[in-house]
């Protein structure tokens, strides 16, 4: 009887800290050896000279969340967690959005329904707080981050989301005891709507001025007011979807100063700029209308750099998909509708590894342990995953990556599996591609077609992660 379900021989290893030469034994799902002679396995993958990095964790996805204005996300759980696998991520962490005027369990429960029996990879929960009642912070926020809801996202802009400064203390105040993390959206939401307002009556609706509409110092006051609040409060958070340079100095600012500033970017802040939501007045520019938006080339090489340097944590693709044709998705208020009025988000959870493999590691820009470390370990260590995600370790769950590289392999639209009519990525050539992905030890992603039995993805419970600890140095106030 062979002594493990599946040997990956001959890899080379890539963790957060190393690179070495290994076999990986599997058995149950999990990784149960790593040395150069490993006894037969039920299967043998043959992955000599490849490099086998960890599957990723893309701690920021969204799939099949309500959005309140009609459209509609073009990825359930099945084709976004397919369309990861297929790229090289084998854990998704989605968004559960409370509703005004309803609860946090209601938000998870609809969330369970709509994932329900989907999953091609295994996936947690964020929450997305809009509504920090009294009822909500001192009762069902504490008790569902004891369930494993360790992670909650709050916005400083859109009326249907943001919380006012008073609720974003109250609500940081709860994360600090309950030991949560906190993530936020920082731009701030008057500037948007005085300068939106500017542009809309001078005639100017095109795709392109929502990158006007919401310009750098807006993301530069809103990321300095969330990280004074967090010192005020004491308590851990991590800026998302960072853009550029002026949001970039505020948390090297924050870290410089020993706090607990943690900086998420992500691919179209390095391969987009503000040229891509058009240079004319045509509508094709929707198509790469998030938010806040891609900035210039020298913005481009601020972000590069903070992934070098450590100013940012994770590389999360913020995959959200909306079709550019059709009533449902950019054009759910109608045709050539002017540019606040058009679905904000744009697909990527498929290409993210690829892109930063490609164009980071190949390229020499970042180190193969800090690929790793951006795209997996260090996203399973925020949200409570880690050790069992985000690392090749006895004991982890056998969720791999198996690279093919130096060839070509363009970005088509037509070869990726989500349900998006588009890439923002199309035509770009890279030079690797995840050649086979593991997910407890299943293979997901062949090469060629996904693979796996629907639903086979497991829920995770997460749990108080250690980054969200807070410093407890300075106690400005006797909390
Ligand atoms: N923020 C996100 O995190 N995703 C899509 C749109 C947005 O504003
Ligand atoms: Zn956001
Ligand atoms: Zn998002």
């Amino acid at each position: 009887m062979p002594a493990f379900d599946t040997v990956v021989r001959n890899a080379r290893v890539v963790t957060a800290a190393d690179t070495f030469t290994s076999d990986i034994g599997i058995r149950d799902g999990r990784i149960v050896a790593l040395g150069l002679t490993l006894d037969a396995g039920v299967r043998e993958i043959d992955a000599a000279g490849r490099h086998v990095t960890p599957g990723g964790v893309d701690s920021h996805v969204h799939f099949d969340q309500p959005t309140g204005d009609g459209s509609i996300m073009a990825d359930d759980f099945l084709s976004g967690t397919t369309s990861a696998a297929c790229g090289g991520t084998t854990t998704v962490i989605p968004f559960a959005c409370q509703q005004r005027g309803h609860t946090l369990r209601e938000a998870i429960d609809d969330y369970h329904r709509r994932a329900g029996g989907k999953p091609l990879i295994d996936y947690a929960f964020h929450l997305i707080i809009t509504d920090p009642t009294p009822q909500v912070l001192k009762e069902e926020l504490p008790t569902l981050i004891a369930e494993g809801y360790t992670s909650f996202k709050i916005y400083m802009t859109y009326d249907a989301l943001k919380l006012s400064d008073r609720e974003m203390l109250d609500t940081l105040s709860v994360a600090r005891n309950e030991g949560a993390m906190v993530m936020v959206h920082a731009e701030n939401a008057d500037c948007i709507a005085w300068l939106t307002e500017r542009l809309l009556e001078a005639g100017h609706t095109a795709p392109r001025y929502h990158a006007t509409s919401r310009p750098m110092l807006v993301e530069r006051e809103a990321t300095h007011r969330a990280i004074a609040f967090a010192e005020l409060i004491d308590v851990p958070i991590l800026i998302v979807h960072v853009s550029g340079r002026e949001a970039v100095e505020q948390i090297r600012w924050a870290q410089s100063h020993g706090l607990k500033v943690y900086g998420e970017t992500c691919p179209q802040y390095l391969f987009l700029t503000a040229d891509s939501l058009g240079c004319d007045d045509s509508f094709e520019g929707a198509k790469c209308i998030c938010s806040p938006p891609p900035r210039d080339k020298a913005n481009q090489q601020v972000i590069w750099d903070g992934l070098e340097n450590g100013t940012f944590e994770v590389f999360s693709s913020d995959h959200a998909p909306f079709r550019y044709d059709g009533p449902d998705g950019k054009r759910v208020h109608g045709d050539n509708v002017s540019f606040d009025k058009i679905s904000n988000g744009i697909p990527g959870v498929e290409t993210r590894m690829a892109l930063l493999w490609s164009e980071g590691v190949r390229t020499g820009r970042i180190t193969a342990q800090s690929f790793v470390a951006l795209t997996s370990t260090n996203a399973a260590k925020l949200y409570g995953l880690y050790p069992r995600k985000g690392s090749i370790a006895i004991g982890a769950d056998a969720d791999l990556v198996i690279w093919n590289e130096g060839g070509e392999y363009p970005v088509e639209n037509t070869r990726l599996h989500h349900n998006v009519d588009y890439t923002p990525y199309e035509g770009m050539r890279l030079t690797a591609w995840p050649a086979i992905t593991l997910s407890r030890g299943d293979i997901v992603w062949d090469g060629d077609r996904p693979c796996g039995e629907t639903g086979r993805g497991k829920f995770l419970r997460c749990i108080p992660p250690d980054p969200a600890r807070p410093r407890r140095r300075k106690a400005i106030l006797p909390l």
